[in-house]
């Protein structure tokens, strides 16, 4: 091999350099990317949170407030949004069965009344833990009618896998025939 001169490069070796610096550029390139994907996404979700913290004391929500049981189902709020209401409890959803309407909107308002149950609705980002103390609060919509199943997916104690309900999303014009008034809605037998 033939000594090469200070601050010259021959051959293989300016080969080599070059492939090096160009591999310096595409991780350098990469790690950038990443760095500012995460300040981005701090900074946007630092300003605007997923959720509200909403809190609500478990041992008496039965009793009184939003959570009483002829208030649980789906209704329409006096300004026309689709609101559901439902609790989770060892080891049973209130009400086990919600209708739905297809293509708008609904929004979930949940509390537990024990332990951390997990609600989610099968085929569908809906998808929530249920805390005792506080209300989960998320808008989904559902594309198409059928019956969708709703188990709950956070082990809560021995009967967990028996805890489960369904929801029924149905034509938008039939739900709204039934949740008239101000009735709340669900699948449950009466
Ligand atoms: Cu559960």
């Amino acid at each position: 091999m033939t000594p090469t001169g200070a601050g010259t490069l021959h051959g293989s070796e300016a080969v080599a350099v070059a492939a090096e610096r160009r591999w310096a550029i595409v991780v350098i390139a990469i790690i950038s990317l990443l760095v500012a994907t995460m300040v981005f996404t701090s900074i946007h979700w630092a300003s605007m949170p997923p959720s509200r913290v909403e809190t609500i004391d478990p041992r008496n929500l039965h009793i009184a407030g939003e959570f009483v049981e002829s208030n649980l189902g789906t209704m329409v709020d006096a300004d026309g949004k689709v609101v559901v209401r439902l609790i989770a409890q060892r080891y049973a959803f209130e009400p086990q069965c919600l209708v739905v309407p297809a293509g708008v909107p609904v929004t979930f308002r949940a509390t537990s009344t024990d332990a951390v149950h997990g609600f989610v609705v099968d085929r569908t980002n809906a998808n929530v833990m249920l805390i005792p103390g506080f209300i989960a609060t998320f808008t989904a919509t559902f594309d198409k009618s059928g019956e969708r199943l709703m188990p709950c997916h956070e082990y809560c104690g021995t009967g967990h896998q028996a805890m489960w309900g369904r929801v029924q999303v149905i034509a938008a014009d039939e739900f709204r025939a039934k949740a008239k008034d101000g009735a709340r809605v669900s699948c449950v037998p009466r």
